[in-house]
């Protein structure tokens, strides 16, 4: 049988944690090891369960659940609560382990990623191999278990990632993709919800291998621009690319005023609230800098920005305010209104550490 060339291009993995948020509390907590766990709301109230240990999920229990649901299904299940700055910091440790392997790491929320390893960085010659030495990895710096799928695309690396999951990794080969695809159930195309599986079911179409026997047009005339789409899908073709997410640069806030300010004292009273914004800010997206900018734009429009480096990382309200206020004098002029005043912070800490030394400030052991 010939191989479509399209299957032929790219290696792609998808890596995904095993029950993320309820792994990382058991790892925690050792005294939740091994028992049925839901991280979320409490049951009395109208929590729902966001994560739940694969303990749980022999009873039934699953994300998204209402809580009380939950413990009706399993009246033992402990409720743990969720630590979504821990998490994050995780996240960041597992996707600096990806870039290590490519630089093709697009993440897709805060426990998967795609990698396209077709040119990998360690010049391994299976793709296999690569994602065999990640999950090793992750586990070594996380104490934490992913599951791994290997395939010429994100499609079916994605549907690869969860055969073999918990803990486990599948490969799906250019030369059994067509095959394999053939006896999977329909449901199983990412994207494909319970309102579209019926009406696929309606159709007569129960796996991937009905659908392949429909033509494009058919499909078109049932599901629209989508059609065309799962026409693709059916064949093994998803061409999208694994996009890289430019991480960001910089955090900063600004402010125009209503009237000109020519008051160095009233100045600074607007720096020092843009200083305690922005602190809220580097703390919801967990970051800290070196780099401190200040923007002035006087009543003429005309721009400037003063900058200074310092030591350490920061964030507090109070070094960002002082450091603003120093380039502030330094370069205020009493015959210059001022109209906008913005601080922004760049350089930031997690751009600039390796997944080890991550791995070292967040002293899991
Ligand atoms: P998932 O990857 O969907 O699930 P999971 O990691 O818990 O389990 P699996 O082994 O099947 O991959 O989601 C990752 C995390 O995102 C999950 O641990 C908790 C959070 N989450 C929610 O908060 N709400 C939700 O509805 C879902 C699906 C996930
Ligand atoms: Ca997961
Ligand atoms: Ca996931």
């Amino acid at each position: 049988m010939n191989i479509p060339e399209y299957l032929l291009e790219r290696k792609i993995i998808h890596i995904d944690m095993d029950a993320f948020f309820a792994s990382v509390e058991q790892r925690d907590h050792p005294e939740l090891r091994g028992k049925p766990i839901a991280v979320g709301g409490s049951p009395t109230g109208r929590g729902v369960v966001a994560a739940a240990s694969y303990e749980a999920r022999k009873f039934g229990v699953r994300s998204a659940m209402s809580s009380a649901r939950a413990i009706k299904l399993c009246p033992q299940l402990i409720f743990s609560k969720s630590r979504f700055d821990v998490y994050r910091r995780i996240s960041r440790v597992i996707m600096a382990i990806l870039r290590e392997y490519s630089e093709l790491v697009e993440p897709i929320s805060i426990d998967e990623a795609y990698l396209d390893v077709t040119f990998n960085k360690k010049g391994f010659r299976y793709a296999s191999q690569v994602a065999k030495e990640i999950r090793k990895k992750i586990y070594s710096y996380t104490g934490l278990t992913a599951s791994a799928g290997v395939a010429p695309n994100k499609f079916l690396a994605k549907i690869a990632s969860d055969l073999n999951k918990p803990n486990g990794m599948a490969i799906i080969q250019p030369e059994t993709a067509l095959q394999f695809l053939s006896k999977l159930p329909i449901r199983k195309i990412h994207g494909v919800g319970k309102v579209t599986e019926e009406k696929f079911l309606q159709l007569g179409i129960q796996t991937v291998g009905d659908l392949q026997a429909i033509s494009e047009f058919e499909l078109c005339n049932n599901f629209g621009k989508s059609g065309s789409w799962y026409f693709k899908l059916a064949r093994g073709e998803d061409r999208r690319p694994v996009k890289v997410l430019r991480t960001r640069k910089s955090i900063g806030i600004e402010d125009t005023f209503v009237e000109d300010i020519i008051d160095l004292s009233e100045m600074a009273t607007n720096l020092k609230d843009l200083a305690s914004r922005l602190e809220v800010r580097m703390r919801k997206s967990d970051s800290k800098g070196k780099t401190i900018t200040l923007k002035i734009k006087y009543s003429d429009f005309k721009l400037i920005t003063r900058a200074v480096t310092l030591n350490e990382f920061i964030s507090d309200e109070e070094n960002l305010f002082s450091t603003a206020k120093s380039l502030l004098k330094a370069s205020y002029d009493d015959s210059k209104p001022v109209r906008l005043l913005g601080i922004s912070v760049s350089n930031l800490e997690h751009e600039n550490r390796s997944a080890k030394e991550q791995r070292a400030q967040l002293n899991l052991f």
